[in-house]
């Protein structure tokens, strides 16, 4: 009597497939989009020249790392060898040089956190931002572009994770929710946990790519078309996947003492990390360790009360995937 209840649930769930797989497909940015952005970069990088001949243009974040959706703005860093430049005056000079050659709404953010230039071309509509020297940020792009090249599952569910944090108001870290770099590495962690795993540990493996930035060691292994197939062994399928994930930050995961990591593939505790307790403004509620900068615990902007919000929105998503009739619609329904 057991089995049968079982094998009609996972009926249940596997009938979520082919919408969630419409969902995803609708999110991905078409070509015309990229060969846009790919035009504007090339203006860019032909102005950059001009100032500083040995620069060179990166684009990281979404619109690099493969989990970008249609219409993202592109984050581009410019990298200047020396490495004591004085980014504001790079930047005030940037923006002039930008605004003399028509692109629109140039403001160079020299107060920021991280310093910026926004611009906007008139052209194709398209806006970046672009920093200075970010290079760390260049090369946590390409480790989750590597991770996606490995298993197709974890780009739709790291775009479905992300389609549900944007929907649900979960997905700003200005009010102490997450950032999309971070539900990816939840992603990413979660599959390499899977029983069989869907995902390796890159840096775990003998490295085949290594730079030092700024006194952090980045190694790992990254030769990814070696591991096509990987995954094979599991064959559970997005709608699997998207019900077990929210299952787990909903019921499983351990707040208390657990850290996630994809640099070891698992979870450490927050014992051993020394997050066990508030240092100034980082609280540690929910811990995701960043895979080169160990010290960063990403979940460290969530204070008292979004933790709240997103362990209620965690256990939301895990109910709907349980028992509505048409989860897709209400897993995604504005807040
Ligand atoms: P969206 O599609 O724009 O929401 P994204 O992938 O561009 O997602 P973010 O806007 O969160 O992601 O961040 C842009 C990039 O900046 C992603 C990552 O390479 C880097 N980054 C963001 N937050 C951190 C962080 N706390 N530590 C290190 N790198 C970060
Ligand atoms: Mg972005």
């Amino acid at each position: 009597r057991i089995m049968k209840r079982k094998t009609a649930c996972r009926r249940d769930i596997d009938r979520l497939n082919a919408p969630f797989l419409s969902i995803y497909q609708s999110l991905i940015p078409p070509k015309e989009e990229k060969d846009k952005q790919e035009k504007l970069l090339t203006i860019l990088r032909s102005l950059v020249k001009k100032d500083w001949p040995e620069a060179q243009l990166y684009v990281y974040g979404s619109c690099a790392n493969s989990f970008g959706f249609s219409k993202s703005d592109i984050d581009i860093c410019l990298v200047i060898q020396n490495m004591d430049v004085n980014k504001s005056e790079v930047l005030l000079k940037l923006a002039e040089t930008l605004e003399s050659n028509n692109l629109q709404n140039v403001q160079a953010l020299i107060r920021a956190r991280v310093p910026i230039v926004k611009l906007m071309d008139p052209d194709t509509g398209i806006s970046c931002d672009i920093c200075i020297n970010n290079i760390l940020a260049v090369i946590n792009t390409k480790l989750l572009h590597d991770y996606a090249r490995i298993d197709g599952r974890l780009r739709q569910l790291a775009f479905i994770v992300k389609h549900w944090a944007k929907k649900r108001g979960v997905n700003e870290t200005y009010q102490g929710t997450l950032s999309s770099y971070a539900y990816v590495l939840m992603c990413i962690n979660f599959l390499q946990q899977r029983k069989p795993a869907i995902l390796p540990c890159l840096q775990g493996m003998e490295p085949t790519y290594s730079v030092t930035v700024e006194n952090t060691e980045c190694a790992y292994f990254n030769e990814v078309d070696k591991l096509h197939g990987f995954g094979a062994g599991n064959g559970e399928t997005i709608s699997h996947l998207v019900w077990a994930f929210f299952n787990y930050w909903a019921y499983y995961h351990d707040y208390t003492n657990d850290v996630i990591s994809v640099r070891t593939g698992g979870t450490l505790s927050k014992q051993a990390k020394d997050w066990t307790r508030r240092i100034g403004n980082d609280r540690h509620l929910i811990c995701i360790e960043d895979p080169f900068e160990i010290t960063h615990d990403l979940g460290r902007i969530v204070d008292k009360a979004s933790i709240r919000v997103l362990r209620e929105e965690f256990e939301r998503a895990a109910e709907i995937m349980q028992h509505d009739l048409d989860p897709c619609t209400k897993l995604f329904e504005p807040y």
